[in-house]
């Protein structure tokens, strides 16, 4: 097409000078390259291979991290092999973290706390991973954990990497779900795991075993401060964090943390060798956060010391191995058709009321033994 350029246009000028200029040929031909690219790319996602998968962690790859952690997540039984043998790949790499478990009540500021303590660490040269546990989430519904929206500044962070809780499963599941997802995360790089977790059900006792440390969020409340937790859970606790400690609620906190005092002061440190306090801080204001950690890194640096860290790591992947071993023979057992019709006679003849709970337990454990001494039996 030709242009009307004005007179004065220097002699080999381009379009800059030009009238009416029809641009988008070239345009076009690279959206027409563009779609054909498109078109050839293979639908669905690539699955990486499991070196691939390993290459990509250990370089803190997040997008393969993610990736990695949603197959550690699914229950397809192509991911369950996958997934093993990218754990197994990357075994020497992992268990380099500190693993702090957080619980509390819905409400108590864990996420806060999580947010203003995980942005204190990557200031001071830490890559932390957050990651939340929820085995209950799927009959209450999905609580919110690791909610991003409570982590804003901490969930831009290059150095800060947030994981939400694998939704719904058996506990064992989700137990094997977020240790594996840890154990991924540690292999990336990062030296912090705050697991928070919410304080119902056997939440807690699924969370310490899998951590080192594990801080017990509380406030204050109307009343009867010490009503609203459960004794267990002092119990099982390395420290006791009252927060909401700011404003005109500062002396109320002090107060509700030194009845944990008194409660703390007759029972067993859940860490041998350990004195579990309690303490106030402002998720909110920042107060006290630095102290908390201060006491973390104390915790950690006696019991690795000590060798009672080390031991206790220990133990809880020798219970974790017992846990799935059980929880395979019960399914085995109990979806042996053999004793799922034996189940069903005993579930008739409990409800016309002529056995007794003993006795038809007995009935079921002859009906297993039984199938057990076969030659070719399906479970043995
Ligand atoms: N005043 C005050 N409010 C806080 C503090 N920490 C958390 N909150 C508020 O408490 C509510 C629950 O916080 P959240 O972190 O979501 O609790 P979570 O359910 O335990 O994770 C939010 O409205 C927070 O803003 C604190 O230190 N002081
Ligand atoms: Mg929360």
């Amino acid at each position: 097409m030709d242009n009307y350029k004005p007179e004065w246009t220097p002699a080999g000028a381009g379009e800059e000078f030009a009238c009416s200029v029809m641009p988008g040929i070239e345009d076009a031909q690279v959206a027409a390259a563009r779609a054909e690219a498109v078109a050839k790319r293979p639908t669905g996602r690539h699955i990486l291979t499991a070196d691939e998968y390993v290459e990509g962690i250990l370089r803190c790859d997040r997008t393969t991290l993610s990736r990695a952690i949603t197959i550690i997540e699914s229950s397809a039984p192509k991911h369950f092999e996958l997934g093993q043998e990218i754990i197994q790949k990357i075994l020497p790499y992992a268990g380099k973290a500190v693993r702090v478990g957080i619980t509390g009540v819905p409400g108590a500021g864990k996420s806060t706390l999580i947010e203003a303590l995980g942005n204190q660490l990557c200031d001071d040269g830490h890559k932390i991973a957050v990651l939340a546990v929820d085995p209950s989430s799927s009959v209450s519904n999905g609580s919110v954990l690791g909610d991003k929206t409570r982590m804003e500044t901490l969930s831009r962070r290059p150095e800060a990497f947030i994981r939400p809780s694998p939704s719904g499963g058996t506990l064992g599941g989700v137990t094997r779900k977020s240790r594996e997802t840890m154990m991924l995360c540690e292999a990336a790089g990062f030296d912090t795991i705050l697991v928070e977790t919410v304080g119902v059900g056997q939440n807690e006792i699924t969370v310490r075993s899998m951590v080192d440390f594990f801080l017990v969020v509380v406030i204050t409340g109307a009343g009867d401060d010490l009503q609203g937790i459960k004794k267990g859970i002092i119990e099982i606790a390395d420290a006791i964090l009252v927060n909401k400690a700011d404003g005109d609620n500062i002396m109320r906190a002090k107060a509700t943390r030194a009845e944990y005092e008194q409660i703390l002061h007759y029972l067993r440190p859940a860490t041998a060798g350990w004195t579990t306090k309690a303490y106030t801080c402002s998720a909110r204001t920042g107060d006290g956060i630095r102290e908390i950690w201060e006491v973390v890194e104390k915790y950690v640096n006696q019991m690795r010391g000590s060798g009672v860290l080390e031991e206790r790591r220990e133990k809880q992947t020798l219970s974790w191995v017992k846990q799935i071993t059980e929880e395979a023979i019960r399914n085995r057992i109990l979806s042996n058709p053999r004793v799922q019709q034996q189940l069903d006679v005993t579930e008739k003849q409990l409800a016309a009321g002529n056995i007794s709970a003993t006795k038809a337990a007995q009935g079921l454990i002859l009906a297993i033994e039984e199938e057990l001494r076969k030659p070719d039996s399906a479970i043995g």
